[in-house]
C-alpha cells in the first residue's frame, strides 16, 4: 500500500522516465527507430519497470501511467523527426487492458493533436500473450489504430501460442521475436528453427520483424543471415536517456 501511493505521487510529480532503446537494421547501419521503457526515478534511485509494473497493473494506475507514456513519447519522436530530419518512431508497451478501454483511441488521436504530431511517430507493443488472452475483443480496437496510422507490433513472439488463421486476419505490422530464442540462438538448433519460421512467417505475412536480446556478434550474424536486419539489444546500446541515445547516434550511427 505504501509503494502504492508512492507510485501513483511519482506520476503526478513526473519522477517516472523514459529511456530510448534503438532498434538498428544492420543492413543499412541505420536507427529506423526506439523502444521506450520505463523507469521510475525515485531519488538517486532508478527503479526498473519489474518492480513497479505489476502493482501498477493490479491497483489500475497502469492506465494513466500508460497515457503519460504515450503522450512522452509521441513528443519525444515527434521533436526527433525534426531534429534529425527522418521519422524515428517510438513503441510504447501497453498491456491489454488499454486496448480494451473505450476511450484509448479519443485520448491518442486528442494527444498527438496537442503535440501536433503524426500518428505514425508512435508504434504500439502488445505481447503475444495479451493478445491471445483477449483476442475477440482487443481486435477492434487494433483495426481502428491501424487505421489512424499506428502500427501495431507482437512482443515477446514465439512464446504464446499464436493462432497463426487469426494472424492472417490481424491489423499489425511487426512481429517482434523473443529474447529467449535468440539468446540460444548459438547453442540450441531449435531455437535457429524456431527463429527461421518465425521469419518466414513474417516474410509470407507481409510483416516486418525484428529480434530483441541481441548482445552478441555471433547472434547478429546469424540472424541476418537468416534474413533478419533489424534488431535491438545490448550489442548495440542498452536503453538509454533521449539525450545519451542522440549522442550515441551521432558517435555511432
Ligand atoms: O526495460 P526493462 O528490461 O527493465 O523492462 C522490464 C519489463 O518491463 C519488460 O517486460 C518491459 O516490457 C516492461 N516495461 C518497460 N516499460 C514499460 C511500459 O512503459 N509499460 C509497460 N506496460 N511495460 C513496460
Ligand atoms: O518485455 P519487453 O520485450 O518489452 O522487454 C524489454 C526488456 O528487455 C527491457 O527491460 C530491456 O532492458 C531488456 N533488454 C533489451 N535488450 C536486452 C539485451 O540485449 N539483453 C537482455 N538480457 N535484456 C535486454
Ligand atoms: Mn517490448
Ligand atoms: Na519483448
Amino acid at each position: 500500500l505504501e509503494l502504492e501511493s508512492a507510485l501513483h505521487k511519482a506520476l503526478e510529480r513526473g519522477e517516472l522516465v523514459l529511456h530510448y532503446q534503438p532498434k538498428i537494421d544492420v543492413s543499412t547501419g541505420t536507427m529506423t527507430g526506439a523502444e521506450a521503457l520505463m523507469r521510475w526515478q525515485r531519488g538517486d534511485q532508478l527503479i526498473s519497470p519489474a518492480d513497479f509494473i505489476p502493482l501498477a497493473e493490479e491497483t489500475g494506475l497502469i492506465v494513466p501511467m500508460s497515457y503519460w507514456a504515450l503522450h512522452e513519447a509521441a513528443r519525444q519522436a515527434h521533436q526527433w523527426e525534426r531534429s534529425l530530419g527522418m521519422p524515428l518512431p517510438v513503441a510504447v508497451n501497453l498491456p491489454s487492458r488499454m486496448f480494451l478501454r473505450t476511450d484509448l483511441i479519443d485520448s491518442l488521436q486528442a494527444q498527438l493533436a496537442e503535440l501536433q504530431a503524426p500518428a505514425s511517430c508512435l508504434q504500439l507493443e502488445i505481447t503475444e500473450t495479451g493478445l491471445m488472452k483477449d483476442l475477440q475483443n482487443v481486435m477492434p480496437s487494433l483495426k481502428r489504430l491501424n487505421q489512424l496510422g499506428l502500427e501495431i507490433s507482437i512482443d515477446d513472439f514465439g512464446t504464446g501460442y499464436s493462432s497463426l488463421a487469426y494472424l492472417t486476419t490481424l491489423p499489425i505490422g511487426e512481429l517482434k521475436i523473443d529474447r529467449s530464442f535468440i539468446r540460444d540462438l548459438g547453442a540450441r538448433p531449435e531455437s535457429v528453427a524456431v527463429v527461421t519460421a518465425i521469419i518466414a512467417l513474417a516474410r509470407s505475412l507481409g510483416l516486418r520483424v525484428i529480434a530483441e536480446g541481441v548482445e552478441t556478434m555471433l547472434q547478429m550474424e546469424v540472424l541476418n543471415r537468416l534474413g533478419c536486419s533489424v534488431m535491438q539489444g545490448f550489442l548495440f546500446s542498452r536503453p538509454l536517456p533521449a539525450a545519451d541515445l542522440e549522442s550515441w547516434l551521432r558517435q555511432t550511427v
